[in-house]
């Protein structure tokens, strides 16, 4: 199973991603949690990153790219994996389908996670992580809608949609039901 995960920030990709991989037997791999642990760890790349998440804009494509062809590169993602934030812009989805294209591998869905502004505007002020102050989030609502949602159509033969309003349970037994129609 390769997935890729894609919605508004606070949509609850994370929480999803992390069921959803325990489920599978997939890692999960989130481009926002490894630039964390870069800037955590004082990285290079981490340097580079923070500027980036603290003003709520998206990495610059080349330094996301690299990362997530090293990370994919690791045995345990040969399998399958769960992407939960990348690709966040065309560029990337090349960049992944040229990855991809290396072992021979294919997308099985992209899993969009809808939901509406203020829900998730409401959650992310709750969670308090240092990107998550009113202005930053809305600013990365708009950085979404202007970067990533076009992905959408790039995708239009892949890509299954929830409803992320609701539990988290509901939320992953609407996700759960979508995959597995999908798989026939
Ligand atoms: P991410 O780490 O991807 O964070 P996010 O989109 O804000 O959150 P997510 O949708 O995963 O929500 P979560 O489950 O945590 O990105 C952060 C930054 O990293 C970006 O702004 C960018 O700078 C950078 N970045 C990441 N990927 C990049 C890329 N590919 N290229 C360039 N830059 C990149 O849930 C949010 C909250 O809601 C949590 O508190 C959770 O507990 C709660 N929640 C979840 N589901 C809920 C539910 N059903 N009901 C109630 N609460 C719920």
């Amino acid at each position: 199973m390769r997935l890729v995960l894609i919605g508004p920030p606070g949509a609850g990709k994370g929480t999803q991603a992390t069921l959803l991989g325990d489920r599978f037997g997939i890692p999960h791999i989130s481009t926002g949690d490894l630039f964390r642990e870069n800037v955590t760890r004082g990285t290079r790349l981490g340097q580079e990153a923070r500027r980036y998440l603290d003003a709520g804009e998206l990495v610059p494509d080349h330094v996301t790219g690299g990362m997530v062809r090293r990370r994919l590169e690791e045995p345990d993602a040969r399998p399958g994996f769960l992407l939960d934030g990348f690709p966040r812009t065309i560029e990337q989805a090349r960049a992944l389908a040229t990855i991809l294209a290396r072992t021979g591998a294919d997308l099985d869905a992209v899993l969009e996670l809808d939901a509406p502004e203020d829900v998730v505007v409401e959650r992310l002020r709750g969670r308090g992580r240092s990107d998550d102050t009113e202005e930053i989030i809305r600013h990365r609502q708009r950085v979404y809608r202007r970067q990533t949602a076009a992905l959408l159509a790039h995708y239009a033969d892949i890509v299954v949609t929830v409803r992320a309003v609701g539990t988290v349970e509901e939320v992953a037994d609407r996700a759960l039901a979508a995959l597995a129609k999908l798989s026939g």
